[in-house]
Parts: C-alpha cells; sequence; structure tokens
C-alpha cells in the first residue's frame, strides 16, 4: 500500500520555510508521487492508513477505538462557522495602499500622512443578501470593505459601491435586513430584492428612496468587481495633532473605469457562471492584471456642513462632487490572492470601529450603530474575542494590553501583572500620549429621547437628484427594474405604494413605472415630510457615460471550429491583446481546432460551458461548412443572439454570418467585418447603446 510504503521511507528533506500553521512537522518523504510531509492526527502522530477505518474484523463493525476516524469526522462536522448574517458572500485579496498625497494639514493618521509609504491591505467584496454559496450577480448592493494594517494599527474601512444607506438609523438594520433576505416561511427568493416583504418595507419606509434608486440602477449590475467604486458612506473626522477637526467623506475610483452588465445579462450569468467576479478577480490578480483604485476624499469643514441643503449626518444623503470636490491621495493594489479562503477571505473580521489615531467618527446614528454591531457579530461568527489573533485580523505593528485568556488563546503574555497601574513591571504596555483620543466636539444642546431631527426628514430631494442626473438609457434600465421587482410582489397594495413615492421623486418615473405594471391609474403619494427640493443635478453620478471606451481588463470571445482562418484569428487576437484586453478560444470540442493551416488551437472554453455572456465583444470566425453545421447548433446560435442583445461587438466572416442569420441579428454598424481588426477593437471598446431600443422594450 502506498500510505505504507509512505511510512516507512526515508525521511530525505527538511521543508524550509512556508507557514507553519499548516501544522506538519517539517519534514518531507519520499513517495511515488513525489515529496510529501508526512500526514498526522492533530496531534502530530503520523499515520500510516488513511483510508480505511479500524474494524472489528474484516466485513465486521468499527471499533469506538478509532480515535483517527473520530478525530477526522469531527473535525468535518465542525468545519462551518456561521457565515455573515449579511454580505455572507465574497471574494477578497491582498494588496496594498500607497499614499501619493499627504493629508497632513488635517490629520495625524501615519497612513494618511507619508506619501509613498506602502501599507499592506486585505480588500473584501460582497452581495449583501445572499448566503454564502450563492451567486455573484444578483441585483444587489456590493459590499467594498477594506482592511489597512497600518504602523499604527488595523484601520477598516467598510464601505459599498454605493454611496448612501436604505435607513438613517441602526435601529432599523435588523428589520431592512429580514425584509430583504428570503422570507421566513417559505425559505426563497435566495438572494432577491423582488419580492413583497422587501418592497412592503421599502413602501413603509420612505427613507429608503434615495437609496431604491441606486438599487435599481446599474450599480447593482457591475461587469466586474474590477470596476465599481467604492464609498466610506459615513461622514469621518480627520483629526490634527492640535485636535482639530474636519469631516471627510471616502470614496475608492476604479483604474478600469466604472462598467456594468445589463439585467438579462446578469440573470443569464447566474446559470452560466455563478462565480463570475469571483473568477474574474482570481484571474486578473493571476495573471498580474492587478486591480486598482484611487482613493479620494472630500473634506469639508462644520460651516460647510451647515450651509448644505441636506444633513451629512444622515446615511441617505450623498455630498455631490460638484458641491465638495474629490481630491485624489493614494492608490489601493490588490496583487496578491489569498492562499486559503477559509483562513483569510471568511475569517477576516472588519469592523468599522477599527480606526486609528488621526481618524474619528461622526454623529451619523447609522454609523454610532454599527460601531457596536460589527466586533459583536465577530464574536458569535468566530467564537471569540481573540479574533484579533487570527493572522489575517492580526495588526502587523506591535499590540499588546492587559486582556487575558479566553476561547482559542493564542498569545503567552509572561509575567505576574495582568493589570494597570501597576509598579511590579516595568515593560507592561502603558498609555501613549500620541495615542488615538476622541475629537473634542462640543456636544448640541438638546433633549435625551428616541428621536429623529428635522433634518434627516427630506426623503425624496436626493432621490430625484440621483434621478434625473442619470442618463437617458439608465433612466429606463431603472425603470425597468423597478417594473421587474414590483411585477414580482404579489401583494397590489405594495405596488401601488411604492409607485405613490415615486410621484414625489418624479412624476413621469411614477407614470412610466405605473404603465409598465399596468395600474389603471396613479396611485395617491403619500405625505411628504419636507418639502422636496430641486437641487442641481450631478452627472458624475451617471456610469454610461462615464465608462472609459477600452478594452483594459476585459475579454474577447473568440469562437472557431475546424478550418477557421488562421490569418483571421491571428489578425484579431493580436489587434485585441495590443488593445489590452484578454482573448479566449471558444470551439465545440475543449481540445481545440484544427485551423486552415493545419495547426491545432486549443481551447479555452467549450461552446456549450462558455456562453458570450462572459465576454465583453464577440468574433466568429468559421469555415462556410462550420457555418452551415454551428447555424443548427442552439449553443451557437445563443452566443450571437445572446452578444447582440446584450449590446456588444460582434465580427464575422461569411462562415461567422450564417450564425448570425440563423440567430435573426439585423447587422448594425457594430456587426462587423472579421478581416477589419481595427474596427472590431474601436466598437469592442463600448457597448451599442443606440441598439437597445431594437433588442429590448424598457419602460
Ligand atoms: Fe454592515 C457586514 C457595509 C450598515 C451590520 N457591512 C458588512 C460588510 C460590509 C458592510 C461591506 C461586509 C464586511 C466583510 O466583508 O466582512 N454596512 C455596510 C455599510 C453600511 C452598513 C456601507 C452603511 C453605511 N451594517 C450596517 C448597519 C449594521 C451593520 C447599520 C448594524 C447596525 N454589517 C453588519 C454586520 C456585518 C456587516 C451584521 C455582517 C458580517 C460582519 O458584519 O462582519 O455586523
Amino acid at each position: 500500500m502506498a500510505t505504507k510504503k509512505a511510512a516507512k521511507s526515508k525521511v530525505v528533506t527538511r521543508r524550509d520555510g512556508g507557514d507553519a500553521s499548516a501544522g506538519h512537522g517539517g519534514e518531507l518523504h519520499q513517495t511515488a508521487g513525489g515529496k510529501h510531509p508526512p500526514l498526522t492526527t492533530n496531534q502530530g502522530l503520523p499515520l500510516s492508513d488513511n483510508q480505511n477505518s479500524l474494524r472489528a474484523t474484516e466485513r465486521g463493525p468499527g471499533l469506538l477505538e478509532d480515535f483517527a476516524l473520530r478525530e477526522k469526522i469531527t473535525h468535518f462536522d465542525h468545519e462551518r462557522i456561521p457565515e455573515r448574517i449579511v454580505h455572507a458572500r465574497g471574494s477578497g485579496a491582498h494588496g496594498y495602499f500607497e499614499l501619493t498625497r499627504s493629508l497632513a494639514r488635517y490629520t495625524t493618521a501615519r497612513i494618511l500622512t507619508e506619501v509613498g509609504q506602502r501599507t499592506p491591505a486585505f480588500c473584501r467584496f460582497s452581495t449583501v443578501a445572499g448566503g454564502a454559496g450563492s451567486i455573484d450577480t444578483p441585483r444587489d448592493v456590493r459590499g467594498f470593505a477594506v482592511k489597512f494594517y497600518t504602523q499604527e494599527g488595523n484601520w477598516d474601512l467598510v464601505g459599498n459601491n454605493i454611496p448612501v444607506f436604505f435607513i438613517q438609523d441602526a435601529m432599523k438594520f435588523p428589520d431592512v435586513v429580514h425584509s430583504v433576505k428570503m422570507e421566513p416561511d417559505r425559505g426563497f427568493p435566495q438572494v432577491a430584492s423582488a419580492h413583497d416583504t422587501f418592497w412592503d418595507f421599502v413602501s413603509l419606509t420612505p427613507e429608503t428612496m434615495h437609496m431604491i434608486m441606486w438599487v435599481m440602477s446599474d450599480r447593482t449590475l457591475p461587469r466586474s468587481l474590477r470596476m465599481i467604486e467604492g464609498f466610506g458612506v459615513h461622514s469621518f473626522r480627520l483629526l490634527d495633532a492640535k485636535g482639530r477637526s474636519t469631516f471627510v467623506k471616502f470614496h475608492w475610483r476604479p483604474k478600469l473605469g466604472l462598467q456594468s452588465t445589463l439585467w438579462d445579462e446578469a440573470v443569464k450569468l447566474a446559470g452560466a457562471d455563478p462565480d463570475f467576479h469571483r473568477r474574474d478577480l482570481f484571474e486578473a490578480i493571476s495573471s498580474g492584471d492587478y486591480p486598482e483604485w484611487g482613493l479620494a476624499v472630500q473634506l469639508f469643514t462644520q460651516e460647510q456642513a451647515d450651509a448644505l441643503p441636506f444633513d451629512h449626518l444622515d446615511a441617505t444623503k450623498l455630498i455631490p462632487e460638484e458641491l465638495v470636490p474629490l481630491t485624489t491621495v493614494g492608490r489601493l493594489v490588490l496583487d496578491r490572492w489569498p492562499d486559503n479562503f477559509f483562513a483569510e477571505t471568511e475569517q477576516v473580521a472588519f469592523c468599522p470601529s477599527h480606526v486609528v489615531p488621526g481618524i474619528d467618527f461622526s454623529n451619523d446614528p447609522l454609523l454610532q450603530g454599527r460601531l457596536f454591531s460589527y466586533l459583536d457579530t465577530q464574536l458569535s461568527r468566530l467564537g471569540s474575542p481573540n479574533f484579533h489573533q487570527l493572522p489575517i485580523n492580526a495588526p502587523k505593528c506591535p499590540f499588546a494590553n492587559l486582556q487575558r485568556d479566553a476561547r482559542m488563546q493564542m498569545l503567552r503574555p509572561r509575567g505576574r501583572v495582568n493589570y494597570e497601574p501597576s509598579s511590579l513591571d516595568p515593560q507592561s504596555p502603558r498609555e501613549t500620549p500620541g495615542g488615538f483620543r476622541s475629537a473634542a466636539v462640543p456636544a448640541d444642546d438638546g433633549v435625551k429621547g428616541r428621536v429623529r431631527p428635522q433634518s434627516f426628514a427630506d426623503h425624496y430631494s436626493q432621490a430625484r437628484l440621483f434621478y434625473r442626473s442619470q442618463s437617458e438609457h439608465e433612466q429606463a434600465h431603472l425603470a425597468s427594474a423597478l417594473v421587474f421587482e414590483l411585477s414580482k410582489v404579489g401583494t397590489p397594495h405594495v405596488r401601488e405604494a411604492v409607485v405613490g413615492h415615486l410621484r414625489h421623486i418624479d412624476p413621469a418615473l411614477a407614470r412610466r413605472v405605473a404603465d409598465g405594471l399596468g395600474l389603471p391609474k396613479l396611485p395617491p403619494a403619500p405625505r411628504a415630510a419636507a418639502p422636496v427640493q430641486d437641487l442641481p443635478l450631478s452627472p458624475a453620478l451617471r456610469i454610461i457615460d462615464r465608462m472609459k471606451p477600452t478594452l483594459q481588463g476585459r475579454c474577447v470571445g473568440l469562437l472557431v471550429d475546424d478550418g477557421s482562418d488562421a490569418t483571421s484569428v491571428r489578425a484579431l487576437r493580436k489587434a485585441v491583446e495590443a488593445a489590452g484586453a484578454q482573448v479566449k478560444i471558444v470551439a465545440p470540442r475543449i481540445g481545440g481546432a484544427k485551423l486552415s493551416d493545419g495547426k491545432t488551437l486549443p481551447a479555452d472554453g467549450q461552446l456549450a460551458g462558455t456562453p458570450s455572456l462572459v465576454f465583453d465583444a464577440v468574433a466568429l470566425v468559421l469555415s462556410d461548412s462550420a457555418g452551415q453545421r454551428l447555424a443548427k447548433e442552439g449553443a451557437a446560435v445563443d452566443f450571437v443572439r445572446d452578444a447582440y442583445a446584450h449590446l456588444k461587438a460582434i465580427a464575422v466572416d461569411a462562415g461567422g454570418r450564417r450564425v448570425l442569420a440563423a440567430g435573426g441579428v439585423e447587422p448594425d454598424p457594430a456587426v462587423l467585418d472579421a478581416g477589419d481588426a481595427r474596427a472590431f477593437v474601436a466598437a469592442a471598446k463600448g457597448r451599442q447603446w443606440a441598439r437597445e431600443p431594437r433588442v429590448r422594450t424598457l419602460a
């Protein structure tokens, strides 16, 4: 038996370096399969048989004595930990933050003052509503959480890809989350806001309206996690050495620009590749195409805040960049995929309360609640107040205090002093003058109570600002998203109540949605708690106009089969790669296709499992006979039909045209000749918005 041989074989090598936590003792054994560390129990006992449990006789019962079986099964039974109550599905990566512009005028935080300094970081992106094993492309907010391992302790910036939130007060968080998650009696829908309980909550909670506009926009259908923005949402404070404070809002801006998919594409992607975003991030990092974001700040004083026509402490409001400009101060680069998903991406614990000296909180009541919630949830999720000792969570600077013991204690503090003040141990940790201080700001006069300020009462003006700032296409997508979602709501009065709110946001939007739902008349608008203001529009809130005309970071699919013209394939590939995109070869067989030059081109994907959904543009280079054959192949016809319906550029030769014809695709300026690689690359850099009215009815 190989394992017995392994146990007997001579020790030939010491394991050099590596992660001691991998758990083996450092000696490698030569076996037929190569050099392996010995397989041991958790107590370090080398095992000679990992195939068979211990039995009383060859065909007899198992024995309780079998500690190896019991240890293995017990550990397996406990492998899962509670998944995050929200943001359960996520993908993470390591990288660094590099400061390019000092904020020394405003803060003492060294991460924001030492230009050129690279601070290690770990970033986790997530969807909100689905479970850990759900899909990557639902219509959902994306989490954008960054842990900076600074020299002064860990700073967690726990944001989303949307700059506002559903609710104003943490008191309502369990309600909004319960309403969006699967309904508790039936256990569905998984990861979808399109159901009665969510819209019921929304219809009765007008403060959600601004966020609803964002959630129904293309922002919640990202093409790639590398193409989303991130926002710290709340106002925070920066503190200088004299304790003077400036408000700050944090923004992440993707280097590749913003890009979204279409709803139909996102829905189909969920089936074609549930890991679409995780795979994309993994492949980009593995191939050295490191995702990058700029960190920008909006800085403003108390006086400027007082002059705003809304309350910046209300997390349902943003500050348009036309009002307070963004200054880019650094960049985040993700350059290393985790070694182990569970140890790092699952066990990473973000807490908005993790700040460093020079950064402090504002009085935003949502933020104040978050400062409690995250620490609390890590205790149940990770099981111990020592979760900060897990390698992914541990600060990379020295840390010491007098907290002791508790489950899974990994540290061995020495000596008799575990209290402070003390005189017995000169080495015991003490307070530091430069340590964290809270901003010494005067508290407002007022009366204690469970209250919402009147300054939080305007729920519609910024929703209007957002909707009216969108391009025509984005407005149509948003209206159609509302029609889609509300059409999944079975309770008529809920649908009507939502449309009632839309009347305050934009009467034309309300009419569009009412028509789309087939409502006989417009439902009444509820009473607005504050007058709706016409705030100046903010074109910076659009996506479509701000998409970068680039193929950088994108992927083009090339469908080939036996006999495809080798020269065209080569020319297309060269042009696309020169423009910065990846090319993936799709063929009916994964072994590849024998091209016209007699050489076999291996495929990256088999046609049936690699729809055009996963590409930004496609080209079909097919011999005439392959074209005839594939014109009768559903997967090939869907390949072109979907590419067309998803507004992608398509290049075809004569064989490819046969498949186009079978798909009923009417050529337009972005359906190009495969011989003109330059024109194809130019068209592939964007979506063909002009085509959209030809392929779908929008609200
Ligand atoms: Fe939260 C996770 C972002 C409001 C309570 N939240 C979580 C994550 C992100 C956000 C990105 C995932 C972190 C990770 O990858 O591990 N949450 C936000 C933003 C909010 C927000 C941008 C509003 C501006 N959250 C919010 C409130 C509460 C919570 C008001 C509770 C009062 N959030 C949690 C949580 C989670 C969480 C239950 C679940 C898992 C975790 O914390 O670690 O505590």
